[in-house]
């Protein structure tokens, strides 16, 4: 490789601390950031191999640590067409980031081209951006130095939201083709987002306000330049910046510190880079009140359905869920809606790729990441067909126009908040009439550090566990004892610890199996 001189003097100046094992997990590499900065020029070349091994498509490289605290960062690659980098290639990340020394590295990076039989004649195009975190900005050095090392073109977006870079990449790379996803810039994202909404809307009466808290992340600036290309007229927004966040909201169930709800007034919380998002508000008796996730993929489902219905077409539409999913959002959608659920195991990319499978796939974690998909089936047909009544032609419309509103790469806080508000504007709903639907059972979440967490394994979608051997049996045998109890316990990918998670129909008895179950694991 004519190049690796380049790469083995460049890394040089970015050793790796002896000893550290990293690992590319649900959201890519994610610790302190003051370990990152081998890992970060190590990903720059895997950016660049990646994008060589595709004939020279744009890659995309993403600096964030989404909601971990401030002092972390993070790092993880978006492949052409937007989605998260393909499986296999994680190993390859991976070894390239623990190679422990620089002879090894350039082993790895030859391994690599080898085994993926990469022609390194050609161009390697990278872009990345990062969130607002302070040290986003020394770790781009770092990546640059690495882009620069292997010969790759690269450009430097600077602050961005995930999903946008997501967006960014996807545009890139499909500029010039038969379906080009949108203008490949930050002012095109929103315009696309905005046209779209404000088609949805036609000329119904802007609803009442929405308050977003935007974490203190990098959704605040982004969500404020989206409002510009809205206009006054069609959202009423009114932005916040609380530390806390999606994150906190959903884990504590109450509204962040300083924020005051008045009653059926809607708000909503993102995470710190912007692909999270959870709404909640008070109810007529000042009660707090969650819309998460689940309830966001039920608000969808329901619409969608009706859509699909009025525009007289055949689309499959389906939901996937995870283990944390709520067992009465699931009834909800299986029983009421008489939709099909996929479960499948906690990080979008898992469930990304299920919800592929339908014309129309639904996805939302409970925690509020989630987007819905299109397939190109589903694309055509919306393109095609002719409508033969007037209402048949305005859900036509409709569709046409949420297939534009949502992002099509990723969960994306900015278009999901579009999405939901897009609907309740439509039906006419304030947040309690979305929240009727179904009542949550009242759940648990509890973490646990244990001696090793690799010794819990589980299967069916992280719902039951068949190592340390026994250990179900037991969770079972307390689960029977509640009425429509349900509990799982899985080791996290993002922290040293195992999470456990129980519901059960009343508040008291969900704490008490949880709290049961926290005492059989160690
Ligand atoms: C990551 C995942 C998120 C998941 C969370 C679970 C992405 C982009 N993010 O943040 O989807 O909910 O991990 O964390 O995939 P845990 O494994 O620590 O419970
Ligand atoms: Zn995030």
């Amino acid at each position: 490789m004519k190049n690796i001189g380049n790469i083995i003097s460049a890394s040089l100046r970015h050793p790796k601390p002896e000893g550290a094992t990293f690992s590319y997990g649900t959201a890519g590499f994610r610790m302190q950031a003051d370990f990152l900065d081998s890992v970060v020029y190590r990903v720059g070349l895997s950016a660049a191999l990646r994008s060589r091994k595709l004939n020279g498509q744009t890659v995309g490289v993403m600096i964030t640590a989404s909601h971990n605290p401030a002092p972390d960062n993070g790092i993880k690659l978006v492949d052409p067409q937007g989605g998260m980098l393909e499986k296999s290639w994680e190993t390859y990340v991976t070894s390239l980031a623990n190679a422990e020394t620089d002879e090894e590295l350039q082993k790895e990076i030859e391994k690599i081209v080898k085994v993926t039989k990469i022609d390194m004649q050609g161009g390697m195009n990278v872009i990345y951006a990062r969130d607002t975190r302070p040290s986003g900005e020394v770790l781009a050095q770092t990546l640059k130095d690495a882009l620069d090392a292997i010969g790759a073109t690269s450009t430097d977006h600077g602050v961005k939201t995930t999903p946008q870079l997501h967006y960014l990449v996807r545009a890139l790379n499909t500029v010039g083709t038969v379906s080009p996803y949108g203008e490949p810039t930050e002012s095109g994202y929103y315009q696309k987002l905005s046209i779209a909404f404000r088609k949805l809307l036609k000329e119904k009466p802007r609803g009442s306000t929405v308050y977003v808290d935007c974490a203190n992340g990098v959704g605040g600036p982004k969500l404020r330049e989206l409002k510009k290309y809205l206009g006054e007229e069609c959202l009423d927004l009114v932005i916040t910046q609380d530390d806390c966040g999606a994150d906190f909201v959903k884990t504590f169930q109450k509204p962040p510190p300083g924020t005051k709800l008045t009653p059926l007034q809607r708000h909503a919380s993102l995470d710190g880079d912007a692909d999270r998002i959870i709404y909640y508000y008070a109810g007529q008796d000042g009660s707090f009140r969650l819309l998460d996730g689940d309830k966001i993929a039920g608000l969808a489902a329901m619409f969608f359905q009706d859509l699909v219905k009025s525009a007289g077409i055949d689309l499959k539409i389906g939901i996937v869920q995870t283990a944390y999913a709520n067992g009465n959002s699931t009834n909800y959608l299986t029983k009421t809606l008489k939709l099909p659920v996929t479960c499948v195991a906690t990080g979008v990319k898992h469930l990304h790729h299920a919800a592929q499978r339908y014309d129309i796939g639904i996805y939302f974690e409970a925690n509020g990441h989630g987007t819905v998909l299109f397939s190109p089936t589903a694309l055509a047909l919306l393109e095609t067909h002719e409508a033969s009544s007037p209402a048949q032609h305005s859900a036509l419309e409709s569709l046409r126009g949420l297939s534009n509103l949502i992002n099509q790469t990723v969960g994306d806080a900015l278009s999901d908040l579009l999405l939901v508000e897009a609907i309740l504007a439509s039906k006419g709903w304030g947040p309690s009439e979305w929240d009727s639907a179904y009542t949550d059972l009242p759940n648990r979440l509890f973490k646990k550090v244990v001696k090793d967490q690799s010794l819990f394994v589980t299967t069916d979608a992280e719902r039951k566990l068949v190592k340390p051997e026994g250990l179900q049996e037991k969770i079972d045998e307390l689960v029977a004892k509640y009425s429509d109890g349900r509990a799982f316990v899985r080791a996290s990918g993002t922290e040293d610890l195992v999470r456990i998670y129980a519901e059960a129909k009343t508040r008291s008895e969900a704490d008490d199996l949880g709290m049961r179950i926290m005492a059989l694991v160690s």
